[in-house]
């Protein structure tokens, strides 16, 4: 297939264009926000197209989806902390650029894979056991996933007035090598790595249902070959844990004092719970997370960071200052 990846050189976006380069044509549209980095392609980057451009630009994208069999759409603002600073960028890119995307492949009658997460479903009460599902009513709370709601709701309603041959994914939060450090679990283990106590919002109660990036990805690859037209498919590992537990979790694993952090002020309208019910994935697809011990895939997230320092040591410093300035 010749795909078209947007966000191809962010956390996500590379590490699913690394696993696709042996069988597929990958061209790889994107921006080259402070989030993407042509480092996180270095290893693929004599078997990729990589375009520098904003996938707001109709006229590159319009271009790029008519040499596409299929889009895999990732591009977007992703930081919710960064979303509460200055949400302006999370409209245009996350909104305006899927909006340009779904014209392109309207026009161009493309297969569209556009991927979102479980946030656009709000937050779960701490003490229930309730899970996301497909039913599960939209209610955003942060302006990042208020943006994403809105980009899922504009591939809904092109799925249904144009036809456009598009699947949904919403998945739990990702972790793994090449996320940005801006993010808890590279975050903290950086800021051990380079002498900084982490960092804990709030009282850590919040709880987050993580995942193995190539398990995304790999959910990503069976909904683009087997998935349904027009539906949405939910992405998630069945691993919840609250945040005191992560960041204890990844002291203890580099040797340090499973206290040796800082509560810090916490996130202002934090979302409480996540957690998704992978059900129909598993039944329908027939896709299971292979990453199923959280502990051993936090320790070779830690040995992929202790290694790959001149990947994410040029970007620590700014991302520290920022936190700094907002009491984070
Ligand atoms: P990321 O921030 O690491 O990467 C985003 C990439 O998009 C970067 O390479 C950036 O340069 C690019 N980009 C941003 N704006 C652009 C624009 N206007 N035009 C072209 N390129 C642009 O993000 P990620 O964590 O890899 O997330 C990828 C996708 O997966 C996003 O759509 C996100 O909402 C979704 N998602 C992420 C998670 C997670 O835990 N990280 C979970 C569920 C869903
Ligand atoms: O230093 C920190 N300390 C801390 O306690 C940071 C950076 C975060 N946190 C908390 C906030 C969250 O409860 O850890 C949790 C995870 O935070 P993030 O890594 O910022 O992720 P989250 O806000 O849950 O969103 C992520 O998952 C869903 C991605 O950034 C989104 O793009 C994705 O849609």
């Amino acid at each position: 297939m010749r795909l078209l990846v947007t966000g191809g050189a962010g956390f996500i976006g590379a590490n699913f264009v690394h696993g696709s380069v042996r069988d597929h044509e990958v061209t790889v549209l994107d921006a080259l926000t402070y989030a993407g980095s042509r480092e996180a392609l270095a290893p693929v980057a004599g078997d990729i197209r990589l375009v520098e451009g904003d996938v707001t630009d109709a006229e590159l994208v319009t271009k790029l989806v008519a040499e596409a069999d299929a889009v895999v759409h990732f591009a977007a603002e992703t930081h919710v902390d960064n979303a509460l600073a200055d949400p302006e960028p999370f409209l245009r890119s996350n909104v305006v650029g899927t909006f340009t995307i779904l014209e392109a492949v309207r026009r161009h009658g493309v297969r569209l894979h556009h991927v979102s997460t479980d946030e656009v479903y709000g937050d779960l009460e701490l003490d229930t056991r309730r899970r996301f599902t497909e039913e599960t009513p939209y209610n955003p709370s942060s302006p990042y996933s208020s943006t994403k709601a809105a980009a899922d709701m504009l591939v809904r309603a092109w799925v249904r007035s144009y036809g456009v041959r598009a699947t949904i994914s919403n998945c739990s939060n990702n972790y793994g090598p090449y996320q940005h450090v801006e993010k808890f679990i590279p975050r903290t283990i950086t800021n051990v790595l380079t002498g900084r106590r982490p960092k804990l919002y709030g009282s850590g109660a919040n709880v987050r249902d993580w995942i193995h990036v190539d398990d995304h990805n790999a959910a990503v690859w069976r909904i683009l070959a087997d998935g349904q037209a027009g539906r949405t498919y939910l992405i998630g590992a069945e691993c919840e844990r609250d945040n005191l537990t992560v960041i204890r979790t990844i002291l203890t694993l580099m040797g340090r004092d499973p206290d040796d952090f800082d509560h810090v002020t916490d996130r202002a309208g934090h979302d409480l719970r996540y957690a998704i019910d992978p059900t129909p994935l598993y039944d329908e697809l027939g896709w299971a997370p292979k990453h199923t011990d959280f502990d051993e895939g936090l320790r070779a997230t830690i040995d992929w960071y202790r290694d790959n320092e001149s990947w994410w040591g040029p970007l620590k410093d700014v991302v520290e200052a920022a936190y700094e300035e907002r009491g984070q």
